[in-house]
């Protein structure tokens, strides 16, 4: 074994580099400390998080409760940590990060602002080549990207966006010391999750401010709370059968259930009742479901998630709901989503968003009839009217699941790079691994339930399988791994079968999961929609036949 990172030298020789210090790269680095690894972990920020370092704008915040969106490895850190909400917002959670940090000793061997630039396998000795910003090399056995699926902002092709004389902020690379607002004019572009949760934030902060919406989106309340101490120790109770089962779920979230009991099997051995889908109510039942349950009403129904004619009959009820909410009926209008179904993009939770639309100093600014021309000095120019800005937020999301690994120079064998052989999207064994770029690891890489999932979840199985898939090289003494041609072949066609049919690639659908987002990005399904407990399965099953459709050379 090499001995542990020295970081000064220009050619550091370590076992492994992994690329990035979020929740993947922070528990990489332990289990690889518990194999008698040495690793460095190289971070562009200044401290551990990942997304939680980057996303620090107002209103940041998880959707997946707190108690399960956290590390299960290690039960001393899961019984003392203490979190205050139901889902924590941003700055808990980074807070979270930097005391694991600090609770396994994990930044003596991060190197902090420092980029990788490119990674080079080498053919003769079978070693990877870190090459950084800074000008270092490091050379390992082993490189791990931990770098994130939604790590790289998009900042659209605005015209006139380097002509802005404002401030111009993006949500996912938001400033560490907090701009003031107030009394300032803000315009916010974008209306995904991160425009959601900003928007209702901005508007108590700022003296106006301008939305600028090109795709109206279904947000849904997120009914966010403090965590109350019984909840919290009830979890803690129980905390190892509720990871168990979290494991082994769908979606690696149990939510409300989560606490209570399972459901008694019927005494008969029969199937349990299918719950009634939208479509097997009668329009006034559907009516008064809406009525009582308000527009997140949808999430009952089954149906709603693969059937497009119950899709458009709750699109419609949902719709109906928001004129509710919004007094002024143009602006109503204005926010009602009509080109895409329900369930095709990420779901949306807010806190707040349509009520914000009600505020004097809040207007809404509708791209669909006025599309955007351009950006000026002073601010926005719509339709020929000009919108005076003094800071300008772009919420215009990210280059997501292949951005990271795109923008570093990765060379496998034969020098190929791995943003050409993904030029008509990207190509994995089990989200693990690529073909012609032995000993590379993703980490959530695409192919895998990752951003489908809570993802911690889905990091501390993909590190789990990555540290024992090392731990079988060394006690095999195989050099390298890497999949097959054909066993990447059978994944990827694996992961577009079990996605037909669903919302997700609907032909009028349009979001990051398919790279629809990005201007020339091959429009392919990225993510495996077919569930965090078959997939570990079906990873369990491969290492256990010996790593099936790996060479172990
Ligand atoms: P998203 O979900 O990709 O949202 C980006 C938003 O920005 C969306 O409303 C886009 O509209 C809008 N956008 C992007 N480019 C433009 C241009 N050129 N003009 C106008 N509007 C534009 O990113 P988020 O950061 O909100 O969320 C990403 C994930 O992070 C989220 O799902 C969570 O998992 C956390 P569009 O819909 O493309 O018409």
């Amino acid at each position: 074994m090499a001995d542990a990172a020295t970081v000064d030298q220009s050619v550091n020789d370590v076992d492994v580099v992994v690329v990035g210090a979020g929740f993947a790269g922070m528990y990489m680095l332990h289990r690889l400390r518990e194999l008698g690894l040495s690793a460095v972990v190289i971070e562009a920020g200044t401290d551990v998080g990942g997304t939680w370092y980057w996303n620090r704008y107002p209103g940041a915040r998880c959707d997946v409760p707190s108690m399960e969106y956290s590390y299960s490895f290690s039960e001393e850190l899961q019984q003392e940590w203490q979190w205050t909400e139901l889902m924590s917002a941003q700055p808990e959670i980074l807070e979270y990060a930097r005391h694991v940090a600090d609770r396994f000793d994990l930044r003596r061997d991060i190197l902090f602002e420092t980029k990788v630039i490119a990674a080079d396998f080498d053919e003769d000795d079978n070693r990877w080549t870190v090459t950084t910003d800074t000008g270092q090399c490091h050379r390992a056995r082993w490189c791990i990207m931990a770098t994130g699926c939604l790590s790289v902002p998009n900042v659209p092709n605005l015209p006139g966006l380097e002509r802005f004389e404002g401030e111009l902020y993006h949500t996912g690379d938001w400033p560490k010391v907090e701009p003031n607002l107030t009394a300032k004019r803000v315009g916010i572009i974008g209306t995904g999750s991160s425009g959601v949760q900003a928007i209702p934030v901005l508007a108590q902060r700022a003296g106006h401010l301008t939305v600028f919406q090109r795709s109206p989106v279904y947000t849904i309340p997120a009914n966010n709370k403090p965590l109350r101490p019984e909840t919290a120790e009830a979890f803690k109770e129980r905390y190892g059968e509720i990871r168990q089962r979290q494991r082994v779920s769908v979606t690696g979230i149990l939510g409300p259930t989560a606490l209570r009991e399972p459901r008694p099997k019927p005494a008969d051995g029969a199937p349990r009742a299918a719950r009634p889908g939208l479509l097997d109510l009668t329009p006034e039942e559907r009516q008064a479901v809406f009525d009582e349950h308000g527009h997140g009403a949808f999430q009952r129904f089954a149906d709603v998630y693969r059937d497009p004619a119950a899709n458009a009959i709750a699109c419609e009820l949902f719709r109906q709901q928001i004129r509710k909410l919004v007094h002024d009926p143009l602006v109503a209008e204005a926010l009602e989503p009509r080109d895409y179904p329900l369930a095709c993009k990420r779901q949306v939770i807010d806190t707040g968003y349509y009520e914000t639309f009600n505020r004097d100093n809040v207007t809404l600014v509708d791209l669909r009839r006025q599309p955007l021309l351009e950006i000026t000095a002073q601010g926005v120019r719509v339709d020929g009217e000009d919108i005076e800005l003094d800071v300008l937020v772009l919420a215009t999301g990210f280059d997501a699941m292949t951005g990271a690994l795109e923008r570093i120079d990765i060379r496998g064998r034969d020098g190929v790079l791995l943003r050409d052989r993904w030029v008509g999207g990207p190509r994995t064994y089990l989200g693990l691994q690529v073909e012609g770029f032995p000993n590379l690891f993703t980490i959530t890489g695409p192919g895998s339930p990752s951003v489908l999932s809570n993802v911690i979840v889905a990091i501390e199985q993909h590190v789990e399988w990555i540290a024992d898939c090392l731990g079988h090289l060394m006690e095999h003494g195989r050099a390298t791994i890497e999949p097959t041609e054909g066993a990447v072949e059978q994944w990827v066609a694996h992961v577009n079968e079990v996605a037909e049919g669903t919302m997700y690639v609907a032909p009028d659908c349009n979001s990051w999961y398919l790279g629809s987002n990005i201007e020339g990005k091959a429009r392919v399904f990225m993510p495996y929609v077919g569930g965090l407990g078959r997939y570990r399965q079906r990873c369990d099953e491969i290492a256990a036949n010996g790593y099936e459709g790996f060479v172990l050379a």
